[in-house]
């Protein structure tokens, strides 16, 4: 196997393992949209609808002709079968054209965040050398093509720049076309586009995902949602994310001859009407979100009896989840996802207490699940401690950073996801804290680390620690606490800097506290738990 140099693949018997129970089935990911562009039956028409926007509906043929050419065309601007490129699109029909093509070129999508800015664009191009970056004119707030300069200037492999809209001194998204050409298959094993994760320690790092992992998770969540052509799911939350892209998501859909329904975001003024008019049966969202939707939902009216509603991402209340049928008429399912691949969810027919207070079981027999002490060992059964996973769309390795792997695997393959769980007696997972140092902001992960590095580049902060604090809206919110010269910079000048430095916005700290000194653990680490509990209480412990 040809696999990209960094890629961790699963070691051979487990390999064997997974194909022989038919999970990984050799397909790619290239082929989506194509057999039902193609086959002349009853359901699979090219003429039927894919992709619905606000702006306009896109058949299966279209799609399909046009994931082609543009493929041959990135193929004629020298984009070769392994090359990564970054791409920064929203929900639009742009983003699947533009993930099919490269699928479809062998070229590895690498999914950055609508949110991201320079900081986080230049990092991953640089990351895995990207030759590309595909990207948007402009969102409100921020010109892509401007940001765009900045991360090529960084990145002597990035060689060409792709805008969607008016590309400004970079190359139209949609001049980038050639005649399809017959184009080489990738192996199936290997790697088809990078996740970013949500973190553990350090950077974000990047999750390979093949086309045999990634297709056997659209399959096999459609079959557990039982979700088929005849049926329309709502990406509402960015589909560069892994529940709106393949749980089953945009991805999923596709596969199975369903049709996508992108909004470009999920406030009920656009989703709402979005469902009705679609008929929508299958969406994804965040808590945060799910509590707008269930207090907004009465200005709506909406049936959504239909519906079923998948989510996850971050801590749901049970109350909050108690509160979805009677004001929505829609089914709730709980998920507790990971971009690192393992997924465990309340199926529709488990009951609504179940996934008011469980995230149900995970989406595959071959998925194991261990709860451990600090120590490593298995913990008796029922009680809480670390999940370690493992399974066939768990990666084995982060791309590319052999030392941070040997830390967060351990030597069996089981990934330390840094989440704290129980199996409860029916057998279903309970997620019910995190040791990991990252700020979980209404399901968007801000990963403690990168935010200090970036706050000690101001000249009178000489130590810095980022902890989470409750928000009754998004679960938790960020609070920068600082060891300062005087004059101490304020909130607003530290968030300035952050920005200026290119960080997306939802890592901007929303509080500030000034302290003497921050509190160590007894090996001389910054003790987050200690400061965490100060800066709700009482900081003149620490002060
Ligand atoms: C989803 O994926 P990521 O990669 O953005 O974040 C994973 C992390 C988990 O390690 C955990 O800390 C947290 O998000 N998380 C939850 C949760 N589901 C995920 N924390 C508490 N309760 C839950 N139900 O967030 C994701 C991927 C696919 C589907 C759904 C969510």
């Amino acid at each position: 196997m040809a696999a990209r140099k960094g890629f961790t693949p699963w070691p051979a018997e487990f390999a064997d393992r997974y194909r022989k129970a038919g999970y990984w089935r050799g397909e790619v990911l290239g082929d989506l949209l194509r057999p039902w562009a193609d086959w002349d039956a009853d359901a699979r028409d090219p003429g039927r609808t894919a992709v619905v926007t606000r702006h306009g509906r896109h058949t299966y043929g279209e799609l399909d002709a046009r994931a082609d050419e543009l493929a041959a065309g990135l193929v004629e601007l020298g984009v070769r079968p392994g090359d990564a490129v970054v791409v920064q699109l929203p929900n639009t029909v742009e983003f699947v054209v533009t993930c099919v093509a490269l699928f479809r070129a062998g070229a590895l999508p690498v999914l950055a965040l609508p949110a991201h800015r320079r900081a986080e664009l230049t990092y991953l191009a640089q990351y895995v050398g990207a030759v590309a970056l595909v990207t948007s004119d402009r969102v409100p707030g921020v010109d892509h093509r401007a940001v765009a300069q900045e991360v090529r200037a960084a990145c002597p492999t990035l060689r060409h720049v792709l805008v969607v809209g008016e590309p400004g001194p970079f190359l139209a998204w949609s001049d980038v076309r050639a005649p399809a050409r017959e184009l080489s298959r990738p192996d199936p094993q290997d790697v088809a586009f990078f996740l970013l994760s949500g973190g553990t320690t350090g950077l974000p790092k990047l999750i390979p995902r093949t086309h045999d992992d990634y297709a056997f998770q659209l399959r096999a969540t459609a079959g557990a949602m039982s979700f088929d052509h005849r049926h329309a799911y709502l990406a509402a939350v960015p589909v560069a994310h892994n529940a709106a892209l393949g749980c089953p998501g945009v991805l999923g859909a596709l596969r199975v001859g369903g049709r996508a329904v992108l909004s470009s975001s999920p406030s009920p003024d656009e989703a709402f009407p979005l469902m009705a008019q679609e008929g929508v049966t299958l969406t994804t969202v965040m808590p945060a979100v799910l509590s707008l939707w269930v207090e907004t939902a009465g200005l709506f009216d909406v049936d959504l009896s239909e519906l079923v509603i998948e989510v996850g991402g971050a801590v749901l209340h049970p109350d909050l989840a108690r509160a979805v049928r009677p004001a929505l008429g829609a089914t709730l399912t709980h998920w507790f996802g990971m971009a690192e691949g393992m997924l465990c969810f309340t199926r529709p027919g488990d009951g609504d207490e179940a996934a008011a207070t469980t995230q149900g079981t995970p989406m595959c027999a071959d998925d194991e699940l261990l709860v451990v002490d600090a120590d490593g060992a298995p913990v008796p059964p029922g009680e809480v401690g670390e999940l370690l996973v493992r399974g066939p769309c768990a990666l084995r390795g982060y791309y590319a950073v052999p030392e941070h792997n040997r830390t967060v695997f351990t030597p069996d393959g089981f990934l330390r996801t840094g989440d704290l769980a129980r199996i409860d007696a029916e057998g279903r997972l309970v997620i019910s804290g995190r040791i990991k140092d990252v700020i979980n902001r209404g399901g968007e992960k801000v990963m403690a680390d990168e935010v200090e590095g970036h706050l000690l580049a101001h000249d009178r902060v000489r130590a810095a620690a980022v902890v989470g604090i409750p928000d009754q809206r998004l679960g938790e919110k960020t609070c920068a606490v600082v060891v300062a010269e005087d004059p101490a910079p304020s909130l607003m000048e530290l968030r300035k800097l952050l920005w200026d430095r290119g960080l997306a916005d939802y890592k901007l700290p929303d509080r500030l506290e000034i302290v003497e000194a921050l509190p160590l653990t007894t090996v001389g680490k910054v003790d987050k738990r200690a400061l965490a509990a100060a800066v709700l209480g009482d900081l003149s412990v620490i002060r």
